[in-house]
């Protein structure tokens, strides 16, 4: 079986499609770019798979990610796509400099519309935010972010071990749960 994502973002659906397999579901990226109009993450999501089932009118998924700071407030939050895209992870450790609660949370909001209506399954990750920028790998804030239960960032594991915590994955593995138990949508 097939599950549509509408996303401009390959390293989700790599994330993704390697939690999806394991309910033998494959994922594939759709043309129809994520639309995106302001509000919370699950707004967001919702707006976007609902437009992207317009297009489809096959099952069809839309995550929407952030970062949230404790010691900011829960920045950059909603805001997280448009904060790497400016002040980027030099901006955000600036804003850190001498702050003494690293504590940061990934929540992960992953809509899917099918022909019933939309369902969300929703993910979290606590960790900190490291002081110094390691590794290469995946995307995003990945280099500043230290799972709870690892002293590495998610930018020095590969999408296995990312999986094994990540915000994204646990959304993923709900939804995987529930399309074992709705598989005629
Ligand atoms: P879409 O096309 O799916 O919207 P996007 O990358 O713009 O792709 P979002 O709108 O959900 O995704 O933006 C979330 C931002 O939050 C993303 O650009 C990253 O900067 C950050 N982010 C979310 N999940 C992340 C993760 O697993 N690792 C690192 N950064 C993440
Ligand atoms: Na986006």
């Amino acid at each position: 079986r097939v599950i549509y994502i509408a996303t401009s973002n390959m390293h989700k659906v790599e994330e993704i499609r390697n939690v999806l397999q394991g309910c033998r579901y494959s994922v594939e990226p759709i043309d129809a770019p994520k639309l995106e109009i302001q509000g919370d993450l699950q707004k967001v999501a919702l707006y976007a798979a609902t437009v992207a089932y317009s297009i489809t009118s096959k099952p069809v998924i839309v995550e929407d990610a952030g970062l949230f700071i404790e010691a900011l407030k829960g920045f950059p939050g909603p805001y997280s796509a448009y904060v790497y895209k400016t002040i980027g992870i030099e901006g955000i450790l600036r804003l850190m400099r001498g702050v003494d609660n690293r504590r940061a949370h990934f929540y992960s909001v992953i809509a899917l519309a099918h022909s019933k209506g939309v369902t969300l399954f929703e993910g979290r990750c606590d960790g900190r935010i490291a002081d110094e920028p390691r590794g290469t790998k995946g995307f995003g804030f990945d280099p500043i972010f230290v799972p709870e239960g690892s002293t590495r960032t998610f930018a020095e594991m590969d999408v296995e071990e990312k999986n094994r915590y990540s915000h994204r994955a646990r959304a993923a593995r709900a939804l995987c749960n529930w399309l074992k138990e709705n598989p005629h949508v």
